[in-house]
């Protein structure tokens, strides 16, 4: 938001930030498509962190200790493409010149898995941002864990590039707000301050004192830095660094005062050069300027020298191997378990555990409320589970996300629990940083309706396929009293849509408990367990039925030749199997189906869907939320039964009264489908 005085265009030799202008310059103009604006005025920057500071290996992205850098502003893909090019990764000019094409190592915007260096994926704008936050999180307290005196096995950086946008986007508060309190100093943020976004100038509707916002936070800031001079930005980061020794160590913001555009002759410093091509006349008239004479995607050969990293990368890590070694020695069942965690492998014993939990009897086989049976299952599991990171949106009361042994994280990086204060979304995107960083399984607790904050977050960790679990209690009118602003409605609709996304909602213990293990077991994406306030029901279960629930839908009460099926999901089972029972005495065969999760069904062979939901068999579905979702399941002829407006604030059982979520209703609905 402060934006400089407009910096003369001038003349000069090609350096080797220039290298990343005109490799952004030809990709988006052969693309036809894309953002050079950002990547060019950010090219020093990255110059002086990427080739002064940042310890990577070009060669193995994966080496534990590397720095992460996230790119947080992520329109600006090309200056990482470029970057990750010249310093070696393995992304070759090609990939370059097949910018933003269909199967592409170089989508629009950065995605991790699909690019060898990428560490998370970037373009919802300040995201970027909190995945660092928790990926600096994540290393203090690995480092924490596992680091001993005179083997410092974790020790590195995490650097971030934000622009305007970032720092716009409410969750930037949430989470550098959290980065201050929790001293992450070893959280280098640079932030490209142009003043310019899309509209414009942005002094318009963007005129914050970023500098004062940070310092309140409780950051080291360092304000002004010329953001087109590498070596006042080499001192800046320097400084920055020093955070990670001192006494009560900040992260720290470096604001950097950058022209959007810098080297394009007449479009540097406006809007027109956020997204969109320069043009062939202005990066000709750029060519000419700065006295580039090698062809579009060519690098001169000693700036290509001046990049590759590769070597240096080697040693480094080659460095790291021998204290690893080292550490080995002094401590095998640490390092052993260190790279247990971080490869993601489960401990071996965690069936086992789930299936004691399961078959012995206990509080979980008795009428509880979900989130009290989570909290039991979480009690059973947790000491196994080291790598379990919980948390709650300051609702750990109501989320039963703590166990005896959650402790709280410290400043020295101790603890297992985080309360993230009220900040659904940013905790969701810490929590994606988490998992990407590796080492963590993250899990965090808010009131179901208030998904919609986290929302974007839980997409990204789909996208990404990472292994989130999403603890959202709460699930339905069944809260009572806070009535329709706390009371989903659409929303265990709403997060089934999202793909690669697992929504599991339990009708009791058992279930709860089969429900956390898939989330756990679970390796390719986020999980959201949707948990009743009151108490539930629980239901017997023969062997094969409990191992069933893994499928996702499973049939818990049957009858010989069926005339109907009831299909039900967490609360409104019950209700379900009173149905069933009353049915049954009036001489009508009907089977339950219990739906704990919609995805994971649809993921079973035809044949064993067939055999729970005959084809032709009239189906009823009962849920308490919106009823378009289920009428694709029940089909033309069925019936779903559900809410379709907002709730209301009552206690629980007037409010299923009211909305008619009751045998009742259930009961003419499937009556009315057999007379048919
Ligand atoms: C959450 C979100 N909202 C909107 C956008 C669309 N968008 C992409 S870049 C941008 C402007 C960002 O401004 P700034 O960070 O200053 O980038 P610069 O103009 O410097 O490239 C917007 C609104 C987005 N990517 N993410």
């Amino acid at each position: 938001m402060n934006a400089p005085e407009k910096l003369a265009v001038t003349a000069s030799a090609p350096s080797t930030a220039d290298a990343l202008r005109f490799l952004t310059a030809d990709a988006v103009e052969s693309a036809k498509s894309g953002h050079p604006g950002a990547p060019m005025g950010m090219a020093e920057m990255a110059d002086a962190l990427w080739r002064g500071h940042l310890r990577h290996n070009p060669l193995d992205p994966a080496w534990l200790n590397r720095d992460r850098f996230v790119l947080s502003n992520g329109h600006a893909s090309m200056l990482l493409y470029s970057l990750l090019h010249l310093t070696g990764y393995d992304l070759p000019m090609d990939q370059l010149k097949q910018f933003r094409q269909l199967h592409s190592k170089t989508p629009g915007h950065p995605e991790v898995g699909v690019t060898p260096g990428v560490e998370t994926t970037t373009g919802p704008l300040g995201q970027g941002l909190a995945n660092a936050v928790g990926m600096a999180l994540a290393e203090k307290m690995l480092a924490a864990s596992f680091n001993r005196p005179g083997h410092q096995i974790i020790d590195h950086h995490t650097y971030v590039f934000v622009g305007d946008g970032c720092l716009m986007e409410g969750i930037s508060h949430e989470v550098c707000s959290l980065a201050g309190t929790l001293g992450l100093a070893k959280l280098i943020c640079f932030y490209d301050d142009n003043g310019i976004s899309i509209d414009g100038d942005v002094q318009a509707w963007f005129a914050d004192d970023t500098p004062q916002r940070f310092a309140a936070y409780g950051w080291n800031v360092i304000a002004a830095v010329d953001g087109h001079d590498v070596a006042a930005l080499d001192l800046a980061i320097s400084a920055a660094k020093r955070q990670a020794t001192a006494q009560n160590g900040r992260p720290t913001l470096i604001c950097c005062q950058t022209m959007i555009g810098k080297g394009a002759p007449t479009k540097a410093g406006s809007h027109e050069v956020h997204g969109a091509p320069l043009g062939t006349a202005e990066i000709a008239a750029m060519r000419a300027q700065k006295g580039w004479h090698a062809a579009p995607f060519e690098v001169p050969a000693e700036l290509a020298v001046a990049w590759d990293a590769r070597a240096a990368g080697q040693a480094r890590q080659a460095g790291w191997d021998r204290q690893f070694e080292a550490y080995q020695l002094a401590h095998p069942a640490l390092a052993a378990e260190l790279l247990r965690r971080t490869a993601g492998s489960l401990p071996a014993e965690l069936t086992s555990i789930f299936l004691q939990l399961i078959t012995t009897p206990g509080e979980l086989h008795k009428k509880v409320a979900t989130r009290k049976a989570s909290q039991l299952v979480l009690e059973h599991i947790s000491s196994a589970l080291p790598e379990f990171f919980g948390g709650s949106a300051d609702l750990t009361g109501s989320n039963l996300t703590n166990v005896k042994a959650s402790r709280w994280v410290n400043h020295d990086g101790s603890g297992n629990y985080l309360s993230y204060g009220v900040r659904e979304f940013g905790m969701a995107a810490m929590m994606n940083g988490m998992a990407l960083y590796g080492g963590f399984i993250p899990y965090g607790g808010t009131f179901m309706t208030f998904s919609d904050y986290s929302r974007n977050a839980i997409r990204m960790a789909a996208l990404m396929k990472q292994r989130v679990i999403h603890v959202l209690t709460h699930d339905s009118i069944g809260l009572g009293e806070d009535g329709p602003t706390h009371q989903p409605v659409e929303h265990a609709a709403s997060l089934r849509l999202i793909p690669n996304n697992r929504v599991w909602r339990p009708c009791d213990g058992v279930e709860t408990a089969l429900a956390w293990q898939a989330a756990i077991t679970r390796s390719d994406g986020p999980t959201c367990l949707l948990l009743s306030r009151q108490a539930l029901t629980p239901f017997e279960r023969s062997a094969e039925q409990v191992r069933a629930i893994a499928r996702g839908g499973y049939i818990l009460i049957d009858a010989p030749e069926p005339q109907v099926v009831l299909i039900a999901t967490g609360s409104e089972v019950e209700i379900a199997a009173i149905t069933a029972q009353q049915l049954a005495r009036k001489g009508v065969a009907v089977r339950l189906v219990s739906m704990p999760c919609v995805e994971a069904f649809y993921t079973q062979d035809a044949n064993y869907r067939n055999s729970v939901l005959p084809i032709g068999l009239p189906r009823v579905s009962i849920e308490a939320g919106v009823t378009w979702f289920w009428r694709a399941i029940v089909g033309e002829q069925g019936v779903a039964i559900g809410i379709d407006t907002f709730g209301e604030s009552a206690p629980a059982d007037q409010l299923y009264q009211h909305f008619t979520l009751t045998p009742a209703q259930l009961t003419e609905c499937a009556l009315g489908l057999i007379k048919e």
